[in-house]
């Protein structure tokens, strides 16, 4: 704005100074300039936060992975507020599920030069190329939700996300306690898992037998990826449970999933919670009224609103600073055990 008002201030001068064609002219032209520098100089923004200052101007590039369920939309809501509350500017590319449009996004990034690059690897593999150009053009690469596998640990600076075996591990452990008294000499469980490939379909995956491993009664009868997709949810589950029908428990990767697992289940006329143990993840809203309903049994949460915590990281590579290698987000576990259902805080998804 000031650069603005100096050339604007300039040109009024050399205009008078041509119409004047005096020496007065040229007083009224260094006036001008004079004013001009007065107003460059002129820092009189608005005073902002801290947080503010230290993100000014950072020009982030982040490619999302899709729209795939609420949780990812709530994602890109969070990285969304979070740029635009700090100032920051964000270039956001919507790879629409494709690997091959995060690598485009990515390389895009770093024809724009941006500061930092943050990206959800849709897979863990295949990124090496891509980011060995960002570290060749000395752009530091944050991974946000999902994992890499890489056989170059320095080709990005840190992982801000989920801890995904972990998540797996409380869904055995729940339900191990669940069934503990059940007296069942077998529990057939159906796993509906998320995009395959993915590192928090893998960890849940093997956080989950971790759990079980050593608790032979039980047994995984089916395993099928839904790809975290509601529709593929009910689609895949209507077939699947009309073909198993002595199944004890469903072990759903996500809640969008198991939304649509519920559509299937009434169609079946299978009492969700009560014929079939569910346990879920990601714990948005409406899996919380369905834990509260008895249509589900655990809700193991997974946090989307990880964009203010991008931006800081950000702003530290962007300025030179190291960053933790991992930074897992909380989780909570919420079950039909749980006293303090009805206090369970809004998920704002
Ligand atoms: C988990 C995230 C998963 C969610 C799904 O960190 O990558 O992808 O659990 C989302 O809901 O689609």
């Amino acid at each position: 704005m000031y650069v603005h008002a100096f050339v604007y201030s300039y040109a009024i001068g050399v205009q008078m100074t041509i119409s004047l064609r005096q020496k007065s002219g040229l007083v009224i032209l260094i006036m001008c300039v004079l004013t001009g520098i007065f107003f460059l100089s002129c820092d009189n923004k608005k005073p902002t936060s801290a947080s503010k200052q230290v993100h000014e101007g950072l020009i982030l590039g982040f490619s999302q992975i899709g729209a795939e369920s609420a949780w990812r939309n709530c994602n890109t809501r969070s990285v969304r507020d979070a740029a635009a509350e700090n100032g920051v500017q964000l270039l956001f590319e919507n790879a629409e599920q494709k690997q091959e449009n995060q690598i485009k996004a990515i390389r895009s990034f770093i024809a724009y030069q941006v500061d930092v690059i943050a990206f959800v690897p849709i897979v863990t593999d295949g990124w090496d190329n891509v980011l060995r150009e960002a570290k060749q053009a000395g752009i530091p690469v944050l991974v946000t939700d999902r994992e890499i596998k890489t056989t170059d640990e320095s080709l990005y600076a840190g992982f801000i996300g989920t801890d995904s075996i972990q998540e797996g591990r409380s869904a055995g452990q729940f339900l191990i306690h669940k069934f503990a008294k059940s007296g069942k000499k077998t529990v057939n469980i159906i796993e509906l898992s998320g995009t395959e490939g993915s590192s928090v379909a893998l960890g849940r995956a093997r956080g989950f037998r971790e759990a079980l491993s050593g608790h032979t009664e039980f047994k995984i009868i089916h395993s099928e990826s839904g790809d975290f997709m509601r529709s593929k949810g009910y689609e895949l589950m209507k077939s699947v449970l009309a073909r198993y029908k002595n199944t004890d428990a469903v072990f759903c990767h996500n809640d969008a999933m198991m939304l649509g697992m519920l559509d299937a289940m009434n169609e079946l006329k299978i009492k969700p919670g009560k014929d079939i143990v569910i346990v879920t993840i990601d714990a948005q809203q409406a899996a919380i009224d369905a834990l509260r309903l008895g249509q589900v049994n655990c809700a193991i949460e997974c946090n989307p609103k990880t964009g203010p915590t991008i931006m800081d990281l950000a702003a530290k590579l962007a300025h030179g600073e190291s960053i933790p290698r991992v930074i897992h987000v909380d989780e909570k576990v919420f079950s039909e055990d749980d006293s303090d259902l009805a206090d369970i805080p809004a998920r704002g998804y």
